[in-house]
This record gives C-alpha cells, structure tokens and sequence, in this order.
C-alpha cells in the first residue's frame, strides 16, 4: 500500500460524486462504468494501487521490449502512455474547474506514443513518474468543491465535466490493465504468485 497524500485533514474535502452521461466521452462509457463509487480520488487512489500493485514488482530484464505482436506498444510504451494521457486530462479537468469557455484540443496519442522514446527510459524512472502523475492529479482533485467538480465545457469535441475527466483517468487505466492481464503478462515466464 502506497503513501498518498490528499488533502489536509483540517479541511474535509468533497467528493467529486458520479458524472452522468454527457459528462465525458461516449466512447469512454463502458470504461467508467468500470470505475467504482462516486468519489474520483478514492478511485483513482484504488486504480493506481492496482497498476502498481500489478506492475512494480516486475523487473526491467523482464519488460523491456515486451510487446504481443510486432505494431503494438511495448509495455513500457503503455505506462508512459497512462502519464501522458492522465496528464492531458488532468489539465483539462483544470481548465473546466476554473471556467475555461473555450474548446481544449484533442491529441494524438499514437503520435505522442511514438514521440515519447520509452522503452529508452528505465523502467523504474517511468514507474517514478506514473506514480508522480497520480500524486499529483490526487491533489488537484482533492481541492476542488463540489462547484468544481461540476463544471463543464468542451473537450476534443465532446462536452464534459471535471469530474467526467477524472474518472475518464481512472476507466482508461482500467482498460490498459484489464489488456495488461490479458495480453502482456502471459508473455513473462515467471510472474510473482501473489497477484
Ligand atoms: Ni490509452
């Protein structure tokens, strides 16, 4: 179990509650619906233990480079891809908090992927930063009031709220790992027992 932080305990901060549609992207639906509770910290604290409870015992020798078929993103591309969009959306979730009236831009994440030279990086430094990322969305979320949670706008076309964007974070991790599960970590040979 990870240390995080989330606020004081002087000031009890406000659960974000559950985003309905029409707060986040349609595609994304079937993702947060796999998100549990209507607290996005909470679940966004519960995913990150998962991904690291999953992916932090694993050891560079074993990972780097693992990927299930030729045009797919290594494993270490995955995680760097979780910090960059979780950044991303946090940002937005940003804006919209604030009151940003103008669109945010989409982004093209096979791009960004491509651009983003992980399986150059250790895998520890991207753990380190994946981990930095969820820290540091926690405590942005964490100070936000129940107005804040709330407010909408435009993003990538769709309409959203801040709220919808966090737990977008959290429904698009969840889709990694669940092919995390599925495809990768068969591939290692020897896996720790206790997961
Ligand atoms: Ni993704």
């Amino acid at each position: 179990m990870s240390t995080w932080f989330l606020g004081s305990p002087t000031r009890p901060r406000q659960p974000s509650g559950r985003p309905r549609p029409g707060e986040y992207a349609a595609y994304a639906e079937e993702d947060i619906a796999a998100v549990g509770g209507d607290d996005a910290v909470a679940a966004l604290v519960a995913v990150a233990e998962e991904t690291l409870g999953l992916l932090g015992p694993l050891p560079e020798e074993a990972i780097r480079g693992l990927r299930y078929a030729p045009e797919k993103w290594t494993l270490k591309d995955i995680v760097g891809h979780l910090s960059d969009d979780e950044r991303i959306f946090a940002y937005r979730a940003l804006c919209l908090a604030r009151g940003e009236s103008l669109p945010l831009a989409g982004f093209d994440e096979k791009l960004y992927a491509a651009n983003a030279a992980c399986e150059e990086r250790p895998w520890t430094e991207l753990l380190a930063d994946y981990r930095a990322v969820r820290q540091a969305s926690l405590t942005l979320f964490a100070g936000l009031d129940a107005a804040a949670w709330q407010r909408a706008g435009v993003v990538n076309g769709y309409p959203a709220s801040a709220r919808g964007l966090a737990f977008h974070i959290g429904g698009h991790e969840l889709h990694h790992l669940r092919v995390l599960r599925e495809r990768y970590l068969p591939l290692l040979p020897a896996q720790p027992t206790n997961l």
